[in-house]
């Protein structure tokens, strides 16, 4: 079932200009926003949820991915499970978007119960000769990344996410994201496609014009500058930042942090990329201040000044893992114009609101950068809505990772084309 000219769509891409953004009907089109749900959404992995939200048996959280809704649960086993949340009846969804708190999934319409394993223990009136045993929930795939939940919509996930996730996992896992807990949910409607978001995601150019707040903790980011730009000072400064990312790599290193840089955003179908970089001030935390927001520590995080490790996949999520608390980010796309970026503050579960931390201190530089980047995205959407739109070149030194972006989506594209 297609909605979308296949041939057209391949069109577009072989055409596409590389180092170039794309051509607006990327951004506008329904066709083309139906057939990045079809062969990106529906057919890639999508981080989604964090295990600490289905801490318990019974501890149930809903996302809807375009047309289709999960149900990600937590079984009696222990065991986390997902499903399609439609009902094998005539249809009904089970639960709407959120957490819940479930002793059986029992849909509202006409009571068909099924157990936190999927399967159909009570359907009432059916007659005799009605089998239960193949009416289960449909299965949707599941896996935890260090307690990073990521789900795949197809039948056939991408096989290569256990290899991610045996790279990861020394990096997620000083961070104990299994004892963490959701301090703050942060759910924003950007005025852009997706794409948008996630390209202005993957570059730095923006921020020093535009993000006060998040430049006082990254401080001279490693997202490439041009090095015949740079006055004496600023040289200077790029330097120290280069010396003072390679001895924190080592000392982190050296005290059981793996911190250097991994990078496969382009070149397999759950692209990923992480380093650990320092933060300025005292290198503890995304804050105004820089220090740790939150009292408990992560984990088994003694260093303080652990900086801060970015972690993106594609195509829908990126996050930041701090000593002291992590933020995450992901992405569902509404329509060609809309896109949800959903963020996550976890912090340690012992942890206490107004005695450990303070919510307005822990969200303040990321709340306050989403709002600058949702006006960016719009702004940038009614640019390429515009006629006289003509797609410009990247910066080969502050946009060599959107770049890195668009081609994983253009082969990514072709490759699940129906
Ligand atoms: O979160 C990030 O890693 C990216 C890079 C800098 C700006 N930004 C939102
Ligand atoms: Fe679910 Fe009828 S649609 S019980
Ligand atoms: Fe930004």
């Amino acid at each position: 079932m297609t909605n979308y000219d296949s041939a057209a769509i391949r069109q577009l891409v072989d055409r596409r200009r590389p180092q170039h953004a794309l051509e607006s009907a990327f951004y506008t089109s329904p066709e083309v926003f139906a057939a990045d749900m079809d062969a990106i959404f529906h057919r890639h992995w999508l981080y989604v949820a964090v295990e600490c939200e289905v801490a318990e048996a019974g501890d149930a959280v809903v996302v809807d991915i375009g047309a289709s809704s999960v149900v990600i649960v937590r079984g009696d086993d222990d065991e986390i499970r997902a499903f399609h949340n439609v009902c094998r009846h005539r249809g009904a969804r089970l639960l709407p978007p959120g957490p819940a708190i479930v002793g059986n999934l029992v849909c509202p319409y006409h009571a068909w119960t099924y157990g936190l394993d999927g399967r159909l223990k009570f359907a009432e009136h059916m007659g005799e000769g009605f089998d239960h045993s193949c009416l289960g929930l449909r299965p949707v795939a599941l896996k935890s990344m260090a307690g990073l939940l990521f789900v795949c919509l197809s039948d056939d996930p991408p096989d290569d996410m256990d290899d991610v996730i045996r790279q990861m996992e020394p990096y997620l896992a000083p961070h104990d994201l299994k004892n963490t807990r959701v301090a703050h949910t942060a759910d924003l409607i950007e005025y852009g496609n997706w794409k948008l978001v996630l390209e202005n995601n993957r570059e730095c150019y923006h921020c020093m014009p535009n993000h006060p707040e998040l430049t006082i903790p990254l401080f001279a980011y490693g997202f490439g500058f041009a090095p015949e730009e740079l006055d004496a000072e600023e040289l200077a400064q790029a330097e120290r930042y280069d010396t003072l990312r390679r001895t924190s790599h080592e000392r982190w290193e050296a005290g059981g942090l793996p911190s250097r840089l991994i990078e496969h955003l382009e070149d397999r179908p759950t692209g990923f990329r992480t380093e650990r970089l320092p933060l300025d001030g005292s290198g503890e935390s995304q804050t105004m201040d820089t220090m740790a927001a939150c009292r408990v520590p992560l984990g088994g995080l003694r260093d303080k000044a652990s900086g801060g490790l970015h972690f993106w996949t594609q195509p829908n999520a990126w996050h930041h893992f701090m000593g002291d608390h992590v933020v995450t980010f992901s992405v569902i796309p509404l329509d060609e114009g809309r896109t949800l970026v959903r963020t996550k503050w976890l912090v340690h579960k012992d942890a206490v609101e107004g005695v450990d931390y303070d919510v307005e201190n822990l969200t303040c530089v990321w709340n306050t950068t989403n709002r600058q980047d949702a006006d960016l995205v719009e702004m940038t959407q009614r640019g390429v809505r515009d006629p006289a739109y003509i797609p410009g070149p990247y910066s080969p030194y502050t946009e060599g990772l959107v770049e890195k972006f668009m081609e994983w989506y253009c082969m990514r594209l072709k490759a699940c084309l129906g």
